[in-house]
């Protein structure tokens, strides 16, 4: 299942996002509500609508944006201190862009469980 949503918007430049990493599969910028000091979505091109629709097929995305979000923490300065990096599913989990992200958090110590 593929919709469009707000995040389409923003991978087309059709609404504006602070971008700070684009590459052929992914795309990274700052989340317009930041719950960190660093809060950044890391989201495939390609949409996939929730954790539930990851397949043989898209995996490699997944694995992508994980790839993505070290990056950014590690050129961010963030390695060493630690950061989190996790993805909402449907209502209990959070979710409320059906356009798989990654949210990377960091520069404060967080706290678990996350509730
Ligand atoms: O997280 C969805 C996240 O998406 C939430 O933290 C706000 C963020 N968001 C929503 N619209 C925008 C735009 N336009 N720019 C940047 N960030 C945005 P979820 O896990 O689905 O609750």
């Amino acid at each position: 299942m593929s919709q469009e949503t707000i995040f389409t918007k923003i991978i087309n430049r059709e609404i504006p996002a602070d971008i700070l990493y684009e590459d052929d599969l992914a795309l990274a910028f700052k989340d317009i509500n930041p719950q960190a000091p660093f809060h950044v979505l890391v989201i495939p091109k390609t949409p996939i609508a929730t954790m539930n629709d990851i397949n043989e097929e898209n995996a490699h995305l997944v694995g992508h944006l994980y790839l993505v979000a070290a990056k950014l923490a590690k050129e961010h300065g963030f390695a060493d201190n630690g950061y989190r990096a996790v993805m909402n599913c449907n209502n209990d989990g959070g979710q409320t862009v059906y356009h798989i992200h990654l949210h990377v958090l960091a520069g404060k110590e967080m706290g678990w469980p996350p509730y």
